[in-house]
């Protein structure tokens, strides 16, 4: 149910890539559209996954819902926790196509913008409250340099001097991708959306982020 004149928290996900016929991120971003969490309306919009595509449909996003918070989700296969991503970099180095065959090699995100920015989430706090959740939880200290990174830079840059709060969080598999990927770490779609809320739910909450230490050393 939509509250009539509530804020609006914006989710984005992706459109499957890489030959994948799912993508998690928008199976979980949408399953919240619609909803109402803290009293804000959350709508989940979808994004390409392509260099081209995916900053015009992210600020177009953002000027057609004028969000008071901004969570772009993602896939990240491989990982095993719900990934808070730390800062974008100022820089694309695709190792596959994009889904539109785009392949930039060290070309800036936004020419003459920062080298980097941080998130304006506070993932410490996030970061325990998922896990007092028993939800996987990890702080990540690289998007990579693929779409992802390169909607949370543009992200970042288009928020910057304002007071919307924003940032990125990778998800892993979910089970059903890696049934034959042995090993391969993966998660519940539940558990994804629950970690969703948890995230959405403490940022409201959060003024200042909690000093919690949860660096890595390499
Ligand atoms: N993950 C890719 C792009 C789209 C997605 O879901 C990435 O991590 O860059």
């Amino acid at each position: 149910m939509t509250l009539p004149g509530a804020r609006t928290v914006l989710l984005t996900g992706f459109d499957p890539f890489s030959g994948d016929t799912i993508n998690p991120s928008w199976k979980a971003v949408s399953r919240l559209d619609g909803d109402t969490i803290g009293g804000r309306n959350i709508v989940a919009v979808q994004l390409p996954t392509t260099f081209g595509g995916a900053p015009r449909a992210l600020r177009a996003a953002l000027r057609r819902h004028v969000p008071e918070l901004v969570i772009c989700v993602g896939q990240a296969g491989g990982r095993s926790a719900l990934s808070l991503e730390r800062v974008a970099i100022n820089v694309n180095d695709a190792r596959i196509p994009d889904n539109a065959g785009a392949q930039p090699i060290d070309t800036p995100v936004i020419a003459r913008g920062p080298a980097a920015y941080f998130t304006t989430l506070p993932i410490k706090a996030i970061h325990a409250d998922l896990l007092a959740a028993g939800i996987p939880s990890e702080i990540s200290q690289t998007a990579g340099t693929f779409v992802c990174n390169q909607v949370f830079y543009v992200l970042m840059h288009a928020l910057a001097g304002t007071r919307t709060r924003g940032g990125f969080v990778h998800i892993p598999f979910l089970p059903e991708q890696v049934e034959a990927l042995p090993g391969t770490p993966s998660l519940d779609l539940d558990m994804v959306v629950a970690g969703l809320r948890v995230c959405i739910d403490t940022v409201l909450r959060t003024r200042k982020d909690r000093p919690i230490g949860a660096g890595a050393t390499h």
